[in-house]
């Protein structure tokens, strides 16, 4: 039934498709890649990378970036194994040494791909059906599935050469010269695979750009919450309800000169400031807020700091993002507030009342919330 002429040409035709989508999926895994160990360096340690504290909204732009180029290979990855789903069996299934490694690139790739787009998207959800640790998992991942596309591109890259030169076929004519109606051609896939990546981006884009936020039915933090902002963790998840609004509450600022404290009131009488800073946690999401509060410069002024020097900022519960070390540049920065109002209200207790940080440009998780110590060195 199948003439050796149909095969080549299905061969060639197969051959284009999963080249292009490959070049696309590619695209994505770099983008994503970059933008991923941008937010890692910035984290770890904080400050050792110099990042800006200027423009406000690079970081949000980063990571909104990272998510969805992230999101948009999940459908990319599926149309791509289907394209090539059958080559992957195919006989032998070792052969030669370079047809070994190639098998073994693949096949790490493959894993490896999904579960970094896996462990992302659970992570997007907050759902964490492991018991790793989630980001240095996923940064250790991230180097195996790069340097994996890396041979796989260098193994098919004779193919690859082929596949991107040759012409597209309209129409495919069969041995008795009737033009076949091929299947899936190639315009069909990648229309498809353009589609579902519009689909799935837009879907989640919501969560971080504003107008599309009606539209984000997947995105699991799309503006709801105290002052329309998303909460993360909350104050009763972080234990911290009773310590945050009992009449006790002071901050403790320590730095060279000694130490200092205010309760709420010596505060809110401190020269406050006002602030329009984006909130973007590392899962995608961001929103605009107004912040007021006192700078964190005057504090480190007060207790005999340099201004510039690294700052911690220890909150009053103990999770894993209860101390953020402040890099130099955003410790001078005169928008980095410890703000007691958003939106010109007090603080609502899950956004970190009474007093939370908040830098410009930085990730969300460096942005501690119902601080009670503040550390000059
Ligand atoms: N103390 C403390 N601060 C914290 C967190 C936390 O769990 N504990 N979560 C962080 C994360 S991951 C984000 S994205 C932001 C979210 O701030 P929001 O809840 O006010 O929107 O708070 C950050 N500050
Ligand atoms: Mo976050």
């Amino acid at each position: 039934m199948t003439s050796a002429v149909e095969t080549d040409e299905s061969e060639g035709e197969r051959r284009a498709r999963a080249t292009r989508v490959g070049l696309a999926l590619a695209t994505c895994f770099a983008t994503c890649f970059v933008t991923g160990l941008l937010s890692h360096w910035i984290q770890h340690p904080p400050g050792w990378f110099a990042w800006p504290s200027t423009p406000v909204w690079l970081y949000r732009t980063t990571q909104g970036v990272h998510v969805l180029s992230g999101i948009a290979a999940i459908p990319l990855l599926l149309i791509k194994l289907g394209v090539v789903y059958r080559k992957l069996f195919e006989r032998p299934l070792i052969g030669s040494p370079v047809r070994l490694i190639e098998r073994l690139s693949i096949a790490v790739l493959v894993s490896a791909s999904i579960f970094q787009l896996l462990t992302g998207l659970l992570n997007i959800a907050q759902w964490y059906p492991w018991r790793f640790f989630f980001t240095t998992t996923h940064h250790a991942m991230a180097y195996i599935v790069i340097g994996a596309l890396l041979v796989h591109v260098a193994v098919k890259l004779p193919i690859i050469r082929v596949a991107l030169g040759e012409a597209e076929p309209e129409q495919t004519v069969d041995d008795n010269g009737r033009r076949r109606p091929g299947g899936l051609d190639r315009r069909t896939v990648l229309l498809g695979a353009g589609g579902a990546v519009a689909v799935a981006v837009v879907a989640f884009a919501g969560q971080t750009v504003p107008a599309l936020r009606r539209v984000a039915v997947f995105a699991p933090r799309s503006g709801a919450g105290p002052a329309g902002l998303p909460v993360n963790r909350t104050a009763e998840q972080a234990q911290v309800t009773v310590a945050a609004t009992s009449d006790s509450y002071r901050l403790a600022v320590s730095g060279p000169a000694g130490d200092v404290s205010w309760d709420l009131a010596a505060l809110r009488a401190l020269p406050q400031h006002t602030e329009s800073l984006p909130i973007t946690c590392v899962e995608g999401w961001s929103a605009d807020a107004v912040w007021s509060g006192v700078r964190l410069r005057d504090l480190v002024r007060a207790v005999g700091g340099t201004v510039g020097a690294p700052v911690r900022v220890i909150s009053l519960e103990r999770g894993p993002y209860a101390v953020s070390t402040v890099p130099s540049s955003h410790a001078a920065d005169p928008r980095t507030l410890l703000a007691l109002r958003l939106h010109g209200a007090d603080l609502d207790i899950d956004h970190g009342f009474p007093v939370r940080l908040i830098a410009p440009n930085l990730p969300g998780v460096m942005q501690t919330k119902w601080v009670g110590r503040i550390e000059v060195s």
